[in-house]
């Protein structure tokens, strides 16, 4: 099956203003739509090509002759994922299964603010920060380029933060750590969280 680009699940003006239409625009139409093109044509022809994304990420990892394919189609998950972990009025404390298991496993929330802005903050160059159930227990982790935790054995992504510079260049240049803030304070969707909580 060809690898498609799922459409946003909002408009592109529905996270304004802190992450405008302009980047959702290019970020979603151009970005997310480039590895959906490069991936079908890396896959054509090959093995891959009656995969599910799933099956062709978690196919290709680690194999460094693949790492083309990997790349394209890795990023065209975590683009997903990534969409669906923000939602127009998100952001803020969590409600919930979530709201609980982050007490628990982090001891507070805003503990869980300090490691999640930490890990966007500090991951060198290009990369996502990610909330993970891992053996039963939430970790906060970050991963480079295209690598995403969907590939590790035990662990369930739960939510993801995009820390390419592409992701928050136009509404905030260098700042990073103001985009992670604005992501955490008024962009997260605990409410897709809580899905993956329940599903893994
Ligand atoms: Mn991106």
């Amino acid at each position: 099956m060809a690898i498609e680009l799922p459409p946003l699940p909002y408009s592109h003006d529905a996270l304004a203003p802190h992450i405008n239409a302009q980047t959702l625009q290019i970020h979603h139409g151009k970005h997310h739509q480039a590895y959906v093109t490069n991936g079908n044509k890396l896959i054509d022809g090959t093995e891959f090509a009656s995969m599910s994304l799933v099956d062709i990420v978690k196919a290709t990892a680690g194999k460094a002759d693949k790492a083309g394919i990997f790349n394209n189609a890795a990023q065209v998950w975590n683009h997903t994922f990534y969409w669906h972990s923000m939602k127009p009025k998100g952001g803020g404390k969590p409600t919930g299964a979530i709201a609980q298991k982050i007490t628990t496993d982090f001891g507070s929330y805003e503990k869980f603010v300090e490691l999640f802005s930490q890990a966007g903050a500090t991951q060198f160059g290009s990369g996502w920060a990610w909330l993970v159930l891992k053996g039963g227990k939430l970790e906060v982790t970050k991963t480079p380029n295209a690598e995403t935790p969907l590939t590790q054995a035990g662990c369930t992504p739960l939510l993801t933060m995009d820390v390419w510079e592409h992701a928050y260049y136009l509404d905030f240049q260098n700042r990073r750590p103001d985009y992670i803030k604005t992501f955490l304070d008024h962009l997260v969707n605990w409410d897709f969280a809580n899905q993956n909580l329940a599903k893994a």
